[in-house]
């Protein structure tokens, strides 16, 4: 992954295309993943981060391996933008043994330690601690490991937030919040629950950086990630970068997203999908073509079509290994 370069348009052809293939790959493993379900193909609901790609992939492809990353209960994106495959996440989404936590972790707890994902987690504000933990770890072995926590707009009124913050901002942790706003928390809109200035105003008052981008645009989360990231890695200490950001479908695969939410307001930001908006700078910057962008398109469905057939043919984890792999 590319780390010392500070702008996009330092980056070199392939990693713009390995941007952009990660957006897409997000995207489609989320519309897949909302067939299945309706084929009652997967156990439990799918929470599902179609329209947020620009955030995830512009803020992993900052990293290096061996950063870590926690995620939320909306967290495919952030594991497939960290290198995750998807092919065992998709088994482990239908409860699959060849799944990556062998199909005992469902959809919302997808971990894969070696590319540094920690894991996704349905309790909101719950990868905080860990990140948290990650960083102080990074800290004492003095590599240069920085450590990233994802978060929604809902999970900043969580306490475990302002505990970690007051240490990390304390103990110049290289620790980075990366806040998923899109302006609702399950079904209430977050200006309701949120007192003060709004969020980038929480994290000066604990004493860090909060830097506020448009989350649909993958070069500008790039750019304003990686100052905080290099930052942190060069002992800065924390931050916080809001990314303001929109979720297509529903809270959850259960409900279709369009009751507390106009339609007009849904349209409207359909109309700054981050996929095409990164699509047009690339051919306008003759990156790419479109018999390309087709391509990568074709690439993308069959490779998603194909985890969904194998996963389908892959066994259940037997009964006998029920208690193992599992803390509790
Ligand atoms: C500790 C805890 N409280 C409540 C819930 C129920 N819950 C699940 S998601 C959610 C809203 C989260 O909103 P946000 O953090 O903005 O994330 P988003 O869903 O928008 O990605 C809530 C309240 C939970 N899972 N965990
Ligand atoms: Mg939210």
């Amino acid at each position: 992954m590319a780390q010392h370069k500070s702008k996009t348009s330092e980056l070199g052809r392939n990693t713009l295309l390995e941007m952009y293939r990660r957006m897409l790959t997000i995207r489609v493993f989320e519309e897949t993943v909302f067939d299945v379900y309706r084929k009652g193909w997967m156990p439990g609901l799918a929470h599902l981060s179609d329209g947020q790609e620009a955030t995830a992939v512009g803020v992993c492809m900052t990293l290096r391996t061996d950063d870590t990353i926690t995620s939320t209960h909306r967290g495919h994106g952030h594991i497939i933008a960290k290198g995750g495959r998807v092919e065992p996440m998709m088994a482990e989404v239908m409860g699959k043994v060849t799944g990556y936590c062998r199909g005992k972790g469902g959809e919302m707890h997808i971990a894969d330690v070696s590319l540094g994902i920690l894991g996704a987690n349905g309790i909101v504000g719950g990868g905080l601690g860990i990140a948290a933990g990650s960083a102080f770890t990074a800290k004492r072995e003095g590599e240069g490991r920085v450590s990233v926590a994802f978060f929604g707009d809902g999970a900043i009124n969580q306490g475990i937030w302002y505990e970690t913050a007051n240490i990390a901002v304390l103990w110049k942790l290289p620790l980075i919040y990366v806040c998923e706003n899109n302006d609702y928390t399950q079904f209430t809109n977050s200006k309701k629950l949120i007192s003060g200035e709004g969020l980038a105003a929480r994290a000066r008052v604990m004493g860090m950086k909060g830097v506020e981008v448009d989350g649909n645009d993958v070069q500008a989360v790039f750019q304003a990630a990686h100052e905080l990231v290099e930052a942190a890695r060069n002992g800065g200490g924390p931050a916080t970068l809001i990314c303001n950001t929109f979720r297509y479908g529903g809270h959850h695969s259960g409900e279709p997203g369009t009751a507390y939410r106009s339609k007009e307001e849904i349209e409207s930001w359909k109309k700054h999908d981050p996929i095409p908006f990164f699509e047009n700078q690339l051919l306008a910057q003759k990156i790419i073509t479109p018999q390309e962008i087709e391509s990568m398109h074709d690439e993308v469905d069959k490779r998603l079509q194909t985890s969904v057939e194998m996963a389908r043919q892959d066994p259940f984890p037997d009964v006998s290994e029920v208690t193992e792999h599992v803390y509790a």
